[in-house]
């Protein structure tokens, strides 16, 4: 499956962009073009800016780094730099207006078809397996989700519609917690061909036994933890996360609104029940962590999420997905934006690990006890700002990616990472203990 040959790379590669176009056309389409240059929310930019920034990476990457040619527009490039403009100021940019930046994506497109067809796929690092091609899919898709959360932030009518998840679980799990032996396992890979340079390379590492939640954190348990006035409660709180709800006057997850003796949810400009067995969404790290505190757990580290995931007790092999090493389908994992919202705990059976944990891919982001670090031998590639420059205790990790992710940017290795205070992501969380000592 990993060892496609030619053709097989040129259409995998061609479909993973193409997908993410048509994301991304939706995104972008479904609202007023003064919706699109206007900012919803000082943490993000406005959906026109990510939309010309997707294909101004994808000039940079594929028509300049791959094929050699010269840049269309150097003169915009400064403007789409991620790092020269926070988001809070892209607003007041000379950006270029919707049709401009649609089309300049579209014309980058046209040409880097092109490229696809013309290059041979081996003999250089970027080119090899269509890397740098599975690499700006990636990223495409990586900013469909940060759109998806612009249109989270923004007010005013619905305007994206998709299927509810199923409401019922077929065949729950009898367990809370399961037990992950302790030992060794491979985390991260060196031969997933389109794996980012943060996920590289396979090493093992040792974790000691714990146990893990079988589903993620509920809404109905997270309430449990808020009526135990878990907000108002210090010992439960990192002195940053205590400071942060302090001065905000934080009491629930971000969205969340009471209103007649229950909590409601704003959800894609629809107003409605906070829903009792649907993963917690919208939760900071810290808020994570003091409720993992409250209930007398912790978060678990990336180390062991990431052997959850991955280890196949029966070969001792660290596995693509939990299920295996096929790709998501949908009997796996909410992911795609197949839906708008996570799935009831414990749902799709067919996509648990060996153990019998649930939901590790898809559905809601699982916050990590783990800072953002390299892996030992890592090395940036293709370019520092990736990753590399964001190493460090200031970002948590954040593993098993929401129905917000698309399968091409999600995978058993695959690492996210945000700032702890964090909270307008698609982000959950699901506790840990420590195994009794033998
Ligand atoms: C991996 C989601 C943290 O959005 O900041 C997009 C992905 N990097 N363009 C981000 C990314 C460059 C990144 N995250
Ligand atoms: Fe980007």
């Amino acid at each position: 499956d990993t060892r496609l040959g030619d053709a097989g790379l040129r259409e995998r590669a061609v479909t993973a962009l193409s997908t993410a176009r048509e994301r991304t056309a939706l995104l972008t389409s479904c609202v007023e073009d003064a919706e699109l240059t206007a900012q919803h929310s000082p943490l993000m930019s406005p959906l026109v800016w990510d939309l010309a920034h997707i294909g101004n990476q994808e000039e940079q990457w594929l028509w300049r780094a791959v094929a050699g040619r010269e840049a269309l527009r150097p003169e915009i490039d400064s403007m789409y730099d991620a790092f020269e403009h926070p988001r809070a100021s892209r607003p007041s940019l000379p950006l270029l207006a919707p049709a401009e930046a649609r089309a300049y994506a579209a014309d980058v497109r046209d040409r880097v078809l092109g490229v696809l067809e013309s290059t041979r796929l081996e003999g250089r690092p970027l080119v090899d397996a269509a890397f740098a091609f599975g690499m700006i899919a990636q990223h495409e898709q990586q900013h469909d989700e940060t759109m998806l959360i612009t249109h989270q932030l923004r007010t005013g009518p619905a305007a994206l519609f998709a299927p509810a998840p199923p409401t019922t679980v077929p065949d729950p799990p009898q367990e809370r917690e399961v037990l992950v032996p302790g030992g060794p396992f491979t985390m991260g890979t060196s031969d997933e061909p389109w794996a980012l340079d943060n996920e590289r390379p396979a090493h093992t590492r040792i974790v000691r036994s714990f146990l893990l939640d079988t589903v993620p954190v509920t809404n109905g348990a997270y309430q449990a933890f808020m009526a135990d006035g878990g907000y108002h409660d210090e010992r439960w709180w990192h002195p940053e996360g205590w400071a942060q709800i302090r001065e905000h006057g934080i009491e629930a997850p971000l969205f969340w609104r009471r209103e007649g003796g229950q909590w409601l949810r704003r959800r894609f400009g629809v107003t409605g029940p906070v829903v009792e067995d649907e993963p917690v969404l919208h939760v900071s790290w810290y808020e994570a962590d003091a409720y993992a505190r409250w209930a007398g757990r912790r978060l678990p580290t990336e180390a062991e999420w990431e052997k959850a995931a991955r280890h196949d007790p029966e070969t001792g092999r660290s596995r693509r997905y939990p299920w295996g090493d096929a790709d998501p389908g949908p009997g796996h994992a909410n992911l795609g934006q197949r839906h708008l919202d996570p799935a009831p705990a414990g749902s799709y059976p067919e996509g648990a690990s060996p153990l019998g944990v649930r939901q590790l891919i898809g559905d809601v982001w699982e916050w990590t006890a783990s800072d953002f670090l390299p892996y030992p031998g890592f090395r940036a590639f293709p370019y520092k700002e990736y990753s590399e420059v964001f190493f460090g205790p200031e970002y948590k990790v954040l593993r098993g990616g929401s129905f917000a992710v698309d399968p091409v940017a999600c995978r058993g290795t695959f690492r996210n990472w945000d700032l702890p205070v964090r909270r307008q992501i698609f982000s959950g969380f699901r506790t840990a203990r420590d195994a009794e000592p033998a």
